[in-house]
């Protein structure tokens, strides 16, 4: 007896603190302490299995692995959406609704974000789970309740009690971003094969006959309607079905949106993103915010979804073939599609690089006409298998870079042609080398490369170097075409009279550019060493190379032994370093850049005034009080190191809005993670005002 009741305490207790933490995501207790009452109750169990229930938090951790999924018929069929594409095609689908109704009255919409993920259907049974299925064909899903209990936002027994005895959910179960990329990362790590995507990584999670794998792999869910209700299995009601108790329909609300706040109270996830418009008109708004905020969301989507949301107009509108009439999908430009290579190109860029670039038929895809996309090197070739000629996928999400994601070698032509690589460079004929060790061809033109001379020009003036108005990548093409420019100092003793006569270029523009020009001389020292564009010296790495050395003299006569000992600089990037000053055009450029630029000294700060010296910091996600650079720079100025990426040398994760992926492998580490008011107090405390 006395076990019965403390295992009564323990659900009750970690019950509300799963909520607390998966679904509102309010963490009330310690780790330590939630671990501590799971195993606590898993003890009681095993000692004694027959207070071991469906709805027991230790079912979160999976069961027995099953033989074969059985076969669940739904008891209410589950749909599926129709889609629209444009605007014209949803004013149709607003205009076939009135036609319906037979009225022009404004109607509201419940407008939600489409996850990209798998429709379940969860059936509750005196308020605890009893089974989970999936869509399937409609009418018969596959029993996966086994994996759903795995789920840690989805309640194994609703809260409170006012609830019908039979009450199905439908929603989407998906897997999170930031899950998706450290599944990614550790099957890479075992040599295993990724998932293309969060959808495929969410089914066949959930297609597991061994649910502890299941529960491993931090699924989510959230909820977009009701199944049915009903007082028993015989008594059920959904859409028109009569039943007598008081969860009728009465205990539903009459708006769909009002409805999904009602399942949300008993503790179902409800997407936070979800709305309700007063009428039609504010669709496009919506879905133009929803595309826009996209990438930030921490899940995938494809598009939105609205739907009529009073219930009484839904029961009028009714179904067509397997989709209701009240709601419709409004996908996004789709992501992915096929299109033949053309050619392949060679680019070289600052660093000599010789890029083979896929000239593609032009194809509409992710909302953009793609004609061009990297193939990166040599490796990334042999990776594909690809083909001149080849009809490949493409790929555009958000604002990423186009990438061919496979090639459709059922489709292969018979003219379909190996990719070589040239023998030489392709703009200034110099032989090419590939280092060992390195996937990259480069020319060894260096600047005497015409492509080289330009790129590195570019970078000097780019917006993090030198930051010089008026000079656009065009601009510099341009000048050096015309043999005005050759190395960056030049660009100094450029005249209004010269840059007048180039393309497009005013007075005024010229005269801008010169002033630019005059401004630009007077830089910092970290500014400097990252605009000479010197292989793998990044904006950090100049800075730390900088506040280490303090002189430009003291990095370029700087040994490899002594370079190494600047934070971020291993034996790579110590010998591109000395390999950069060694080279005659380099010394020469960099000759004729210290008589024309001027930057201020950098004092040696005593240890007091770098508080952080031996302290690693990641910053990720949004920072609302200030930008990522600006905490990167006040970190720095206190002595810290600032990196990119998580590992068990970082001290503390600076975690902002939507952290992702950095965040989960710092909290797997252990790392210390600061909120932004954290890092605030912190910069406060040592009088830095970011
Ligand atoms: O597959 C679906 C995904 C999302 C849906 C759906 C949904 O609402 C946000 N809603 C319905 C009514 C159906 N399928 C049938």
């Amino acid at each position: 007896m006395a076990n019965f009741q403390r295992v009564t305490e323990l659900h009750h207790l970690i019950h509300q603190y799963n909520h607390q933490y998966y679904v509102l995501d309010e963490p009330s207790v310690p780790d330590v302490e939630y671990d501590r009452l799971m195993r606590e109750l898993i003890t009681i169990e095993l000692e004694d299995p027959s207070l071991k229930s469906l709805d027991s938090p230790s079912q979160k951790v999976g069961g027995e692995a099953l033989k074969a999924f059985t076969q669940v018929t739904h008891q209410v069929p589950m749909l599926s959406l129709d889609n629209v594409f444009s605007d014209d095609e949803w004013q149709a689908f607003v205009k076939r609704i009135h036609d319906r109704l037979v009225s022009d009255k404004v109607f509201e919409i419940c407008a939600e974000p489409k996850l990209d993920g798998l429709a379940v259907s969860l059936r509750y049974e005196q308020g605890v789970l009893v089974q989970a299925a999936t869509r399937g064909d409609g009418a018969v899903g596959e029993n996966i309740t086994e994996n759903v209990r795995t789920i840690k936002s989805i309640p194994l027994k609703l809260i409170g009690d006012d609830y019908p005895s039979v009450l199905e959910v439908r929603g989407e179960v998906f897997m999170p971003k930031s899950s998706f990329d450290a599944l990614n990362e550790q099957a890479l790590k075992k040599g295993e094969k990724a998932f293309a995507n969060p959808r495929n990584a969410a089914a066949g999670s959930l297609r597991q006959l061994d649910s502890k794998i299941t529960a491993k792999r931090n699924l989510a869910f959230y909820v977009y309607g009701v199944g049915f209700i009903g007082d028993s299995n015989q008594n059920l009601s959904s859409e028109g079905i009569q039943i007598t108790n008081k969860y009728n329909e009465d205990w539903l609300s009459n708006s769909h949106y009002q409805r999904l706040c009602q399942l949300k109270k008993l503790g179902l996830p409800m997407c936070p993103e979800v709305k309700l418009l007063k009428g039609s008109d504010l669709v496009d708004a919506f879905y133009q915010n929803i595309l826009k905020l996209r990438e930030q969301l921490s899940y995938e989507i494809d598009g939105t979804v609205f739907k009529v949301d009073d219930i009484a107009l839904q029961s009028k509108l009714g179904f067509v073939a397997r989709a209701p009439r009240w709601a419709m999908a409004y996908k996004f430009p789709a992501q992915e599609e096929t299109t033949q290579l053309l050619d392949v190109d060679f680019q070289v860029g600052r660093t000599g690089a010789i890029t083979p670039v896929a000239r593609l038929n032009p194809i509409f895809v992710g909302g953009v006409t793609v004609s061009n996309a990297t193939l990166h090197n040599q490796d990334e070739i042999d990776r594909l298998g690809i083909k001149i000629n080849d009809f490949v996928t493409i790929r555009r999400a958000g604002d990423v870079i186009p990438q061919i994601v496979s090639v459709q070698l059922h489709k292969r032509p018979e003219n379909a042609a190996d990719i070589i690589f040239p023998a030489t460079c392709p703009v200034c004929d110099s032989e090419v080398l590939r280092a060992e060790g390195e996937a990259v061809l480069r020319c060894t033109g260096g600047l005497f490369c015409a492509a080289q001379r330009k790129e590195a020009i570019k970078h000097f003036a780019s917006r993090k170097a030198l930051d010089v108005d008026g000079l656009g990548d065009k601009l510099v093409e341009q000048l050096v075409d015309e043999k005005l420019i050759s190395t960056p100092a030049d660009l100094f003793r450029l005249t209004e009279l010269d840059v007048s006569i180039m393309e497009r270029m005013g007075k005024k523009s010229a005269a801008n550019l010169i002033s630019g020009l005059v401004n630009a001389r007077k830089t910092t020292l970290p500014k400097f060493v990252y605009s000479l564009g010197i292989r793998e010296v990044g904006e950090t790495t100049a800075s730390n190379l900088a506040h280490y050395f303090l002189t430009f003299e003291a990095i370029k006569l700087a040994s490899e032994e002594q370079l190494q000992k600047v934070p971020d600089v291993g034996a790579i990037v110590a010998r591109n370093i000395i390999h950069f000053f060694k080279q005659q055009h380099n010394i020469d450029v960099v000759n004729d850049l210290e008589t024309i630029m001027t930057w201020p000294i950098i004092e040696k700060k005593s240890a007091d005034q770098q508080p952080l010296l031996d302290k690693t910091f990641v910053i990720t996600g949004t920072l609302s009080q200030m930008g990522r650079n600006e905490a990167k720079a006040a970190l720095q100025s206190l002595g810290a190191k600032v990196s990119g990426s998580v590992s068990v040398k970082t001290h503390y994760l600076v975690a902002g809005e939507k952290a992702g992926s950095k965040l989960t492998k710092a909290l797997d580490l252990g790392v210390e993670v600061l909120n932004e008011d954290d890092l605030v107090d912190l910069l406060n405390e040592h009088g830095v005002t970011a």
